[in-house]
This record gives structure tokens, sequence and C-alpha cells, in this order.
């Protein structure tokens, strides 16, 4: 068989008669997603682990020993697995890009299922979520993927203040979701967060018994911070864990690239503070594992264990030290592996382990194979086959990959500020890693003689043979060293790309614009009138994306469709004004700190000077002052809508100009004032054609 992954090619129409049942009953579906879990479990083997209730289930189900996330980061993983599409499909990279901007048709995992009759419901985190900020919302869910949502939120965010943190000084995401941090919480497992999702869980169990459902059941422990009830950190004493540390000299044998994402202040973690975080991760493992074991009888209170198919997985695993790295984004088998059980009812192979690799990509296909549903065409292979026979091999190896970002900007939309990419192909023996196509240097691990990934062998001439043949492998796999530079899928195109605005010109005024560390940033003149950087060519019909952060003293705007006076005129609504030659006119979509509440709406600058619609709220309650916003302006014939940060405002319709410059402002200010700045990035545009429909 082909070693490599292209599920597209490899797509084989799923059987339509279900392997384990009956054909006339469906299976349920009961998906269970722990966040940031590695296999330091009991059925795994970790001797430390308390898992009793996920070592009951892989008791009663096949456990996939070798399985493998595609990105070790939350939004890339779940996107990933809930699709079924790899990471350069879908282009999603990092934490704050939402797949349907990329592949808006695409059909997802619980669609599959909702397509052929289940009920889907969700409780907790199944797509991205900000942990802990988006606790209790829909964080970066996919509505149409579910019929209901449950978003539990837990005493855990009232704590927050209790938290310990080894960033106390951080804002933010910054606190607790991306750096080491715990909490060992008073009150009962009841009133935590993931407590509340397993009793959620338990109620929609008893109302969907009658079926079929396919229910996802998401976790959000152990992400940090590990907030866990007090007995689960006295059930791991602290000089009973294991600290993993990097031998001495190790570290001159790996390419810098291999640990580049790593935070600074995880190079100065004392002894003592590693004990405590590695326990009071063992401590969150525990604590959800108890509640899954919630969940699991619940499924046995309500007979539903004999019809409903169980899955449990985590997005991506998890580094406590090894390789002097903690949490995820490397490249290494603590990062990588996650635990997978598939529990079928009635499986003759139930309690085997599965030893060959595979992916969570494959998720998709395999759940809808073992339900017999049509499944669309996806980049995983079916596991249906392990599932029965978990002797056999699929013979393909697991491939991941990781962005590396430049973290000196600071951003939120990270596509473009991608440096490099890291990538792996797992073999049942080795893992060769690459580091921006091996021009930051590369890795080889034999797996079995060195589990631990401390030898690199990538320069042993005794390994060249295999060198060459796992880079190979891994060329055709990832063809694109750079895939974030690949043209828009949906056909965008750059209108700024980080580097010049060369031929753009200016109008108006006398503010000046400049480009600076990829972003494009105008500065007030003083006595100046409104002035506006414009692209040299005109716009029709168009999508326009960009990101704005604009001084809070200052008001500014994108000009779309529009013109300027070519000899002094007078204004057409005020005619006894004269607007002098040069001066620009036309649809204005303004930016506006939200005390002017005009965000997103649409003023008509130096003609009319009139709204164009009545001003919508919305975007006075998406625009954030002092941050970056996301804009999205549609003109398409006579219609003109804009979105803030994702949320719609202005839907007006005018024929007046049907095509004309964009025009990047710089608001003109009195004598006296500023300077201030406006600073745009990610400007992109994509023209329409006649009669394309634009959500
Ligand atoms: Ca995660």
């Amino acid at each position: 068989m082909s070693p490599l992954r292209l599920g597209g090619l490899l797509f084989v129409v799923a059987s339509l008669c279900p392997l384990f049942s009956d054909a006339a009953e469906k299976l349920n579906v009961l998906l269970i997603v722990s966040d940031d879990l590695n296999v330091r479990l009991g059925c795994y083997g970790d001797e430390h682990a308390r898992t009793p209730n996920i070592d009951r289930l892989a008791a009663r189900g096949v456990r996939f020993d070798r399985a493998y996330c595609q990105n070790p980061l939350c939004n890339p993983s779940r996107a990933s697995f809930l699709t079924g599409l790899r990471t350069d499909t879908l282009r999603i990279y990092e934490n704050d890009t939402h797949f349907r901007e990329i592949v808006p048709d695409v059909v997802t995992l619980p669609q599959t299922f909702q397509r052929n009759g289940y009920t889907t419901v969700r409780v907790g985190k199944l797509f991205h979520y900000n942990v802990p900020a988006s606790i209790g919302t829909d964080g970066f869910d996919d509505l149409p993927s579910w019929h209901r949502t449950v978003n539990p939120r837990g005493r855990d965010k009232d704590d927050e203040d209790r938290i310990f943190t080894v960033t106390p000084e951080a804002k933010g995401a910054a606190r607790f979701g991306g750096s080491l941090s715990w909490l060992a919480a008073d009150g009962t497992d009841a009133e935590q967060t993931d407590g509340m999702i397993a009793d959620a869980a338990a109620t929609l169990l008893h109302e969907l018994k009658d079926g079929p459902f396919f229910l996802g059941v998401g976790f959000f422990r152990p992400h940090t911070p590990y907030v866990a009830p007090k007995p689960w950190f006295a059930l791991h004493p602290l000089n009973h864990l294991p600290t993993p540390r990097a031998p001495e000299g190790w570290l001159a044998t790996v390419p810098a690239a291999a640990r580049d994402h790593r935070k600074p202040q995880e190079d100065h973690l004392t002894d003592d503070i590693r004990q405590h975080a590695i326990q009071a991760y063992y401590a969150s493992v525990s604590f959800m594992d108890a509640q899954l074991g919630r969940v699991l009888d619940a499924l046995d209170r309500e007979g539903l264990t004999s019809k409903t198919i169980v899955v449990f997985i985590s997005d991506h695993g998890y580094q406590l030290g090894e390789h002097e790295l903690w949490q995820k984004r490397s490249l290494y088998e603590w990062s990588l592996r996650v635990p997978l059980i598939v529990s079928v009812p009635g499986n003759a192979a139930n309690g085997s382990v599965a030893k060959s690799p595979v992916e969570l990509v494959d998720l998709h296909a395999t759940l809808a194979e073992l339900c017999g549903l049509p499944a669309p065409q996806t980049e995983g292979t079916s596991l249906a086959k392990l599932v029965r026979h978990p002797e056999q091999s699929l013979g393909l190896p697991a491939f991941s990959q990781i962005a590396r970002t430049d973290n000196a900007i600071p951003r939120e939309r990270k596509m473009d500020q991608v440096v490099y990419h890291g990538h792996t192909i797992r073999t049942d023996r080795y893992r060769y890693i690459e580091w921006d196509g091996g021009e930051k240097g590369a890795e080889l691990y034999d797996e079995l003689a060195d589990p631990e990934e401390l030898k690199n062998l990538v320069n042993d001439p005794a390994h060249a043979a295999t060198v060459a043949m796992l880079k190979q492998q891994l060329a055709k796999q990832f063809p694109h060293r750079r895939p974030h530079q690949l043209p828009h899928p949906r056909g965008f195109v750059k209108l700024f790309d980080g580097q010049s605005v060369e031929n753009w010109i200016r109008r108006g005024g006398t503010a000046a614009y400049r480009v600076e560390n990829g972003l494009l940033i105008g500065r007030t003149a003083e006595g100046s009138k409104n002035t506006f950087l414009c692209p040299p060519r005109d716009y029709g019909d168009f999508e326009l994306e960009f990101d704005v952060l604009c001084d809070p003293e200052l008001n500014s705007g994108v000009q779309i469709r529009s013109h300027e006076y070519a000899e002094d005129t007078p204004q057409p609504s005020m005619p006894k004004r004269i607007r002098s030659a040069g001066e620009v006119y036309g649809y204005q979509c303004e930016i506006a700190d939200r005390s002017k509440g005009t965000a997103g709406n649409f003023w008509d600058e130096a003609r009319w000077t009139k709204w164009w619609a009545e001003p919508s709220v919305a975007g006075k309650d998406a625009y954030r002052d002092g941050e970056w916003n996301r804009y999205r302006i549609v003109a398409q014939g006579d219609r003109i809508r804009s979105w803030v940060n994702g949320v719609p405002v202005a839907d007006f319709r005018d024929s007046l100009d049907a095509s004309g410059f964009l025009g990047f402002q710089v608001h003109g200010i009195k004598a006296g004032t500023g300077p201030y700045e406006v600073r745009w990035r990610d400007i992109r545009i994509r023209e329409l054609k006649p009669g394309e429909v634009v959500r």
C-alpha cells in the first residue's frame, strides 16, 4: 500500500451496512474529548496515573497504542479531526481562524450524522475554545454541526483569582491558559465546569435515549489552569511523581527549531514548581477521569451501553518537562501521541490493543463506517478494520505538523505570521522530523530502542538509508514547505503583503504612512485634512478583509468605490461648501471607538456627508477599543455589507457608485494635537463573479 496519507485518492465509499449491529437499529455515538491529555494513563502503562474509568473503557473497547494528532495545538487539531481534513487543506495553523473561513461548505463529523437522521448535541469543548477565557460560551464552535449545545460554567471560573500561575504579571490568556497554573480547589466535583459537563451529559443521555444520537462531550481538563478539587491532589502525593528532565548534553544534539516555541519562563522552573505542576496535572487528569466515569455510569443506567459506540480521545499530547519542554506544540511523541479508545458494543476484539500507527484525522471515516453511514470525502482512512482486527496493520505511517510563528509581533491572526513549519512522519519504528524542509535541521529517533527520543540519529551513517526513505515520504506528503504562502483557497489576493505599499497612491491630506514589522501604519499630521492611502486600481464587486488597530483618540475608516474631485467642486449636499481638487468622496466604513458607537457603519465622505443607513449598534458591541479588530466588507451590485469581528453591522442598498478606489484613512486632526496612529495588517480582497452568492 502507498505510504502516503492522501485520503482523496484512497477514498472508499463506506459500506452501507453497519458492521456490528442489526441494520435495523442504528448505533448511537458518544464522543468524549479531553483537552491537552497525554498518554500518562493507567491503561497506557503509566504507573502513577489514577484513571480507573478510562481504564475500564479501554477494557471494553479497542485501545490504539500509536494514535497521533495531526497538529499539536487545539484549534488546528480539532478542526482536523472534526472535519477529517488535514492542516494544509484547512489552512488552520493557529488558534484564531475558524475553519469555515477557509472551507465554508465542509461537512463535519457531526454533520455526517445529522444528515443521516441522528440528533447531534454538544456539551463543553468539541471545536476550539480558549481555555479558560471562553468557558461558558460557544467558544469557536461550529453551530451548524449541532441541534443543541450546552455550555456549563463552573466555580473554576469564579475561583480564577486564587489560581497560582508561573506568570502572575501576565494578562489575559497568557496568565492561565498559556502558562503553568493550578488550583487545589474547594468544593465538590459537581461545582466544577467538568462536573457540570458530566451532569449535563447524563441528562442529555436520558433525553436522547430513544436515539439515534451523536453526543459530543468535551472536558476542559487537564488543560491549564489545572483546577481540581483538593482530594484529587491528595491522591497524588508530591514525592511519588516523576519529574522528567533532559539529560545533560542532550540540548546540543537537536535543532534549535525543535524547541523554538517554548516560553521564556519554562527555562527557569525550580524543581519545586515542576513537582507541583506535575502533581496538579495528574490531579486534574484523575478529576476528569471521574467525570468521564459518571458519563459511562449514565450510559449504563439508561440502558444505552449495548447500543452506543463510545470513542475517547484527546486533541493532542502534552509535555511535562521531557526534552525540557512543557505543554504542546513540539513534534515529539509526548506532544503528538494521544489516547484513542473505540468501544463498539459486541465487538469480539474489545479489550485488545492495536499497535498500527493511526491518526485522529481517521475518526470521521471510521465512525461513519462503523455506523454504516455514507461519508463525505475526507483525508483520513477508516479504522473499522482495525477495530475488528486490532492485530492487523493499516500499513500507513502517521503524519503531523506544526507552524512556528514570530512571537515578537503581537498578532491575533497568526496565519501570516508563520515563519516556518515542522513536519514529521511516524512509522512503526521511527520518527523523522524536518524543520523548514530540513533547512533548520532534522531529527531521527528509533522508537523501539529510544522511546524517550533522546538520541538523534539523523547524522548517523548507519541510518542514512532510513533517513533518505523517510525524507522522501515526508516530501510527498507535504509538498509545500511553506503551505501558508500558497494562494488563498477562496481566491483572496493580498493587497498588502506586509512588505511594501510602493505603488499605492496618497490622496487628500498630508498624513504619513509607513510599513514597519509587517504592519501598514498611518500617522496623523497636524492641521491636515483626511488622508487616504489607496491601492493603484479600482474595485467594483468584492469581498475585502483586514485587521485594524486604531489609537483610541483617533478614528479612521476605509473608503470603498470612492473617487476624488477633479477640480474645486461645491459639495452636492451643501453647495456653499467647496470641496477642493484631490479631495476624496464615497462610501466610508467607520473604524471608531465604542463611545462613538458607529464602527462598521457607512458614512458618505465629502459628498452627502450622511449615514447611508441608521447606524447599527451591533458594531459598537463588536468593536474592541485599543485592540485589533477584524473587518469584512462585501460590495456586490447595489448592496453593501460589513462585519466587525464576525458580527454583521451594515447592510444597505445604493447604486450611486458601482466601482471606484479603496482608501485607508488617517483622519485629519487640529494643530496642536496628536500624533496618533492607525495600523492595518492582513489586507486581502477577493473580486466577486457575477451572480456569486456571498453569505
Ligand atoms: Ca488542547
